[in-house]
């Protein structure tokens, strides 16, 4: 069982020696072996393996350790010495494994060898791969195009992913729904409108030129703590630094880091953020309407009195579109509104209006406290419209810079993993394979769940995830999964979603990217793309798990000859063995993007390919940059009812964990140690409502749509969260979230606004 539980506040920094006694506790406990710490040299190097977890950028130098307490935890969870094999899996039924929990399935260590789940046992049992391929191709070929998905987590190489993509497509659908949609989709919608580049616009290089940055939503500690260099950098060159969190992350208040001796050492401790802003979940709309009228009003008076202007008019009039009917709206709009939606007071707001004003280069940072709202979509666009304001996109030190998740999520979307048809060059991808691709939209990630729900969807292919995990309405969607024909999960580790399953269901192991992967033309490398669109080529370094793994390349290639008619311009078999003939399929594919792709992709720092809105050339309809006035500042029509006993759940990640993966019990940097469940709760809201600190509660869902939501066990913790809201964790907190609580325009899952009532026994 769990550690007994603690809570008390953590008074340490960020990183420092809290972050090195976390990650030699995992390497014992993962009995990683000494050569466990040699290999962490590789990790983020040219010529090394690009990090597992997070897709923060890699530098061109990188420092002797180029890797973070996280990074190095998502690698010894990778090349950990434990294994599951066919014993184990002899040993229990699949319905006694699901009373397991999380942290205890991916413990087991890593798969080892193909499993197919036996109806007559309830058991896993091992299968060869020729059989497997045999009986997926089979059911596949037997289904309707329209009833089989495709589903792909953001980990698979840049290889795997063109590969995939191109099997769905072959076999006649975009059911291509990645965890992009349950993450940064509001972005990938936003941004082109905005800016017509899908992607961030920042370097690594433009945090030594900045002069003020704007940080929305993001946990960099816990989530992309190798970005806490450059913010460090950038904090001690005294660059103003303002963020916008309803939770006081330490890592973006103070940072120690672990891997300078003499910070170490002395205890040295850098503050991160010079002006924190507790903003209401969801609230970030009006926080920037505040920003952005704060700024307009005082331009305003400044043009009246002839002063210096402090909104950038030559660019406005040289590069956008729509500043008038946006200036117009934010003048309109009080600042009563403003403060009741962001939480904020004026005065606040117009302190951070008045540094932004100062700064010559701003950027915008963000993560998942804007993109996973109802306003998702908008909010990121007004975030652009700040930076807009003041000409802060297109030149160094400036620009919008979302932090995308997995390692390659932004990567996979660059070749051909999305639902959206006119996203693929379809005439090219015709005259190079010498067929049609297919034009119908595919599903997305929510449209994929309405399908399992309602039936119409019959089989589902999982390249990586945790899918049942990771998405909302975990009740309904884990009965109607179970009625499923076919699941095939390419997996590395034991989760949920193999335990929830279809009536023929495949477990396929995979390498891990940390692993030697060794062909018969030699060893194979692959690429990725990080947040900030560089490319890397990444080697494996450990030993496989396993002798019986397969590449992910090889499984895919596996599943599309068994299931497609052969084509003569694709030998899969080659694909699956030489990925260098991939990348020039990619190459070929996107030529702009992937030129000399297999002779760049060693390129220190990696090479970038083409973002037009970085070069301020506009591909939006106008061609000119958007500003996109918001309709209202609602930030969520569902959770703002005049019950006060209804709350607004933000569900959010541990430092001990990725994802739907539990590394431990701990969340060092909130202070809580030996479980997961815990509400964090404004005094006053616990007051309000009767509760006690450390009182056990449940909550339920407090959308009425006639749907029963719970959670029971909470145990409530007196934390500094503004009233109104309150702080659970992902994935413990999904069964709360209705499929439809989603961006409106995006369908990303709006899990950070989710309604709750608290139900105290
Ligand atoms: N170690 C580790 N690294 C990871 C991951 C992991 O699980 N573990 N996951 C990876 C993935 S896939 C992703 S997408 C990223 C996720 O990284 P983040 O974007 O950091 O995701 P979250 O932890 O969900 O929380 C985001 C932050 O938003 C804040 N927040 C919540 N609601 C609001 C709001 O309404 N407004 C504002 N301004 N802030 C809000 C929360 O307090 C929290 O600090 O990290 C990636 N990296
Ligand atoms: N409530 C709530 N829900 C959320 C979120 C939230 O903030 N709140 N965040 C959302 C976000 S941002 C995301 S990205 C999704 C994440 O959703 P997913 O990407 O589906 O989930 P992960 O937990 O990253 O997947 C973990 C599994 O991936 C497999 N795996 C690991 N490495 C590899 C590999 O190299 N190859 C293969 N084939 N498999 C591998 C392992 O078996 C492991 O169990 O969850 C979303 N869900
Ligand atoms: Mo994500």
């Amino acid at each position: 069982m769990a550690d007994p539980v603690t809570i008390k506040p953590y008074e340490g920094p960020s990183g420092g020696w809290g972050s090195a006694r976390s990650l030699t506790e995992i390497l014992l406990r993962e009995q990683v072996p000494l050569s466990g710490g040699a290999l962490l040299m590789h990790q983020n190097k040219p010529d090394g393996f690009m990090c597992v977890s997070c897709a923060w950028a890699k530098p061109g130098k990188p420092a002797v350790f180029e890797y973070c307490e996280n990074g190095a935890k998502a690698t010894a969870w990778e090349v950990t010495r434990r294994r599951i094999t066919a014993d184990f899996f002899a040993k229990h039924t699949v319905t006694e494994l699901e009373s397991w929990r999380d942290y205890d399935l991916e413990e087991l260590g890593r798969l080892t060898e193909p499993m197919r789940w036996d109806a007559a046992t309830d058991r896993y049992v091992p299968v060869s791969w020729e059989d497997a391929f045999g009986e997926i191709g089979a059911e596949l070929q037997a289904a309707d195009p329209k009833s089989t998905v495709f589903y792909a987590s953001g980990r698979a190489s840049l290889e795997a992913s063109y590969m995939y993509g191109l099997l769905a497509r072959l076999y006649g659908n975009n059911n291509l729904p990645d965890s992009s949609n349950m993450c940064h989709e509001s972005t990938s919608v936003a941004l082109p409108e905005s800016i017509g580049s899908p992607v961030g616009t920042v370097l690594l290089d433009d945090f030594e030129h900045t002069d003020c940055i704007f940080f929305f939503g993001q946990n960099p500690g816990s989530n992309a703590p190798r970005m806490l260099h450059p913010l460090q950098d950038a904090s001690k060159r005294g660059v103003p630094i303002i963020t916008f969190n309803p939770f006081r992350e330490r890592g973006l208040e103070r940072f120690t880091n672990p891997q300078s001796p003499v910070e170490m050492l002395t205890r040295s401790e850098t503050r991160i953020t010079s002006q924190y802003l507790q903003v209401k979940a969801g609230g970030d709309l009006g926080a920037l309407y505040g920003l952005c009228k704060a700024l307009i009003e005082a331009d305003d008076a400044a043009a009246a009195n002839g002063s210096a202007r402090l909104i950038d008019t030559a660019f406005i009039a040289q590069h956008t579109h729509g500043f008038e009917a946006f200036a117009e709206s934010v003048r309109g709009t009080t600042w009563e509104t403003i403060e009741a939606q962001s939480g904020l007071p004026r005065r606040e707001l117009e302190q951070a209006a008045r540094t932004y004003a100062r700064a010559k280069a701003t950027m915008g940072i963000y993560g998942m406290g804007l993109t996973q709202h109802r306003k998702g979509v908008e909010t990121v666009q007004m975030l652009v419209n700040l930076l807009l304001l003041r000409g802060n996109i297109g030149r160094p030190g400036a620009g919008i810079c979302p932090v995308r998740g997995h390692s390659n999520v932004q990567g996979q979307r660059t070749v051909g993993i999305t639902e959206k048809p006119e996203l693929v060059p379809g005439d090219t991808l015709k005259a190079l394979y010498g067929f049609e691709p297919p034009k119908e939209k595919g599903l997305n990630t929510v449209e994929a769940c309405e399908g399992i729900l309602d039936g119409s969807v019959r089989a589902f292919v999982a390249l990586g995830g945790n899918f049942i995990r990771a998405v909302p309405e975990t009740v309904l969607m884990e009965a109607a999964w179970r009625k499923l024909r076919l699941t095939v999960q390419v997996s590395t580790k034991l989760n949920r979603n193999h335990l929830i399953h279809g009536e023929i269901a495949y477990i396929l192991p995979c390498l891990g990217r940390i692993e030697i992967d060794a062909q018969p033309g030699g060893r194979q490398a692959v690429a990725m793309e990080d947040s900030t669109a560089c490319i890397h080529g990444s080697k494996g370094y450990a030993e496989p798990a396993s002798p019986q793994l397969l590449s992910e390349p090889r499984i895919v290639a596996g599943i599309a000859k068994a299931t497609l008619a052969p084509n003569p311009s694709i030998d899969w078999d080659r694909w699956g063995s030489d990925y260098a003939s991939v990348r020039d399929a990619i190459e070929a594919t996107y030529p702009s993007e992937f030129k000399d792709f297999n002779a760049r992709m060693w390129q220190p720092g990696g090479f970038r390919r083409p973002i037009p809105a970085a070069e301020r050339v506009w591909k939006t309809e106008t061609g000119k940059a958007n500003f996109v006035t918001p309709q209202g500042l609602s930030a969520d029509p569902d959770t703002e009812q005049a019950d006060p006993a209804v709350l607004r759940l933000i569900t959010m990640r541990s430092n001990d964990q990725f994802n739907t993966t539990i590394y431990g019990y701990d969340d060092r940097f909130r202070g809580v140690k030996g479980t997961r469940m815990v509400l964090f709760m404004n005094r006053t809201d616990i007051a309000r409502l009767g509760l006690r600190d450390a009182q056990t509660v449940s909550l339920i869902g407090a959308a009425s749509d006639g749907v029963e939501r719970r959670v029971d066990g909470f145990r409530v913790l007196a934390y500094d969260v503004p009233v109104g809201c309150v702080g659970g964790y992902y994935p413990e907190c999904n069964p709360l979230i209705p499929l439809w609580h989603h961006a409106e325009r995006s369908k990303v899952p709006a899990a950070k606004s989710v309604p709750v009532r608290i139900l105290a026994p």
